[in-house]
């Protein structure tokens, strides 16, 4: 394990001064004899390298490709940015590295950078947050999205009582998973009117997912008289907020999606009396497998393959809702004070 992780000190050194000394460097050394090349390496390439949910989606990543010996790299931007994360996928396509994993900061914009890595026999798969149907090969999906936006609004709903003004205090603007979750809550809302008539959503804003972003967003919503819950669909969100109800001494509730770690204490005093999530390990390490199937032509991508993902047993793709396909990892966990002591060491 320790040389694991002297490699990979050593990868990530490399590719740090590689994309870092411009593109000319790397075309100038890129002869067969010197090409740096990281070929063989699966990379997942986080929303941003800080967020303690994409480390754990590494962990589980790295812990995959441990078992099938294949080297891993974890990258990402210092702020969930699409225009970062391209400038990854180029370098990463000029290393020749054999797979991609990426949890995406827009649907839409990475699609040249990506089409281009798979145009050069570079295996491509979204995770978490979805790139478009055209951009990756699959995308691994923990949950299904209708049914992670419409337990939360029900949630929410329930916390207020029946009464009062929900916020979404969300990531970035254009988070895919963020916005197709919230897109789900409005249609629940839309569907239900009668349910709803007196718990609308007042606001949505943005954190970014960034800790003092979030923290300053949720300090303006505990402030306003409309609002009597918040849904936090984002780990650096929830713990923001819970954390500026607390010191506020504020009375509005929290849901959301929590990691259980962070968010255990906020259950225990109520704060957040309840909230969901799936084992981001479990993405990683699925995402892992799924990458190696692709890499060994065991599976296309399509609709109906089946590989073997290690101690998640078998797996089989199913269509996804836009046209594309996905491998879902399950249903969501609720977290509440009946079952957040035996989750809070978990992750
Ligand atoms: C943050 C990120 C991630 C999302 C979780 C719930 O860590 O936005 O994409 O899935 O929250």
């Amino acid at each position: 394990m320790k040389q694991n992780k002297i490699f990979s000190f050593i990868i990530v050194a490399v590719f740090s001064v590689l994309m870092f000394t411009g593109c000319n460097s790397i075309s100038q050394t890129n002869k067969a004899s010197d090409d740096p090349s990281l070929s063989g390496t699966y990379v997942f390439v986080a929303k941003d390298m800080q967020n303690p949910y994409m480390q754990k989606v590494y962990e589980g990543f790295n812990r995959a490709c441990n078992e099938f010996k294949a080297k891993s790299l974890y990258l990402g931007p210092e702020a969930p940015t699409s225009q970062k994360q391209i400038e990854i996928i180029e370098r990463l396509i000029e290393l020749n590295v054999s797979g991609i994993a990426i949890a995406a900061n827009d649907e839409n914009e990475l699609q040249p950078a990506l089409s281009a890595a798979m145009d050069a026999g570079i295996k491509v798969i979204s995770l978490d947050s979805a790139v478009n149907k055209d951009s990756r090969q699959v995308h691994i999906q923990q949950a299904d999205p209708e049914r992670i936006g419409r337990e939360l609004i029900r949630s929410a709903h329930e916390i207020a009582e029946g009464s009062g003004g929900i916020a979404i205090l969300s990531s970035t603007k254009q988070a895919p998973n963020q916005n197709l979750w919230i897109s789900w809550m409005k249609k629940e809302i839309n569907e239900n009117p009668q349910k709803y008539a007196d718990t609308p959503i007042v606001k949505i804003v943005y954190g970014d997912d960034d800790p003092t972003k979030s923290a300053s967003e949720a300090q303006a919503l505990a402030v306003d008289p409309s609002i009597k819950v918040i849904i936090a669909p984002t780990i650096i969100g929830m713990k923001a907020t819970a954390d500026v109800l607390k010191d506020m001494d504020s009375s509005i509730k929290l849901t959301g999606l929590g990691l259980p770690s962070k968010m255990a204490p906020f259950i225990e005093n109520g704060i957040c009396p309840r909230m969901y999530l799936w084992n981001p390990v479990d993405i990683g390490y699925l995402a892992g497998y799924t990458l190696n199937a692709l890499i060994d032509n065991k599976i296309t991508g399509d609709v109906g393959n089946t590989f073997s993902a290690g101690s998640l047993g078998e797996k089989t793709i199913t269509a996804d809702a836009t046209g594309g396909t996905e491998v879902i990892l399950g249903d969501p966990y609720k977290f509440d004070l009946f079952n957040i002591a035996e989750w809070k060491s978990i992750y």
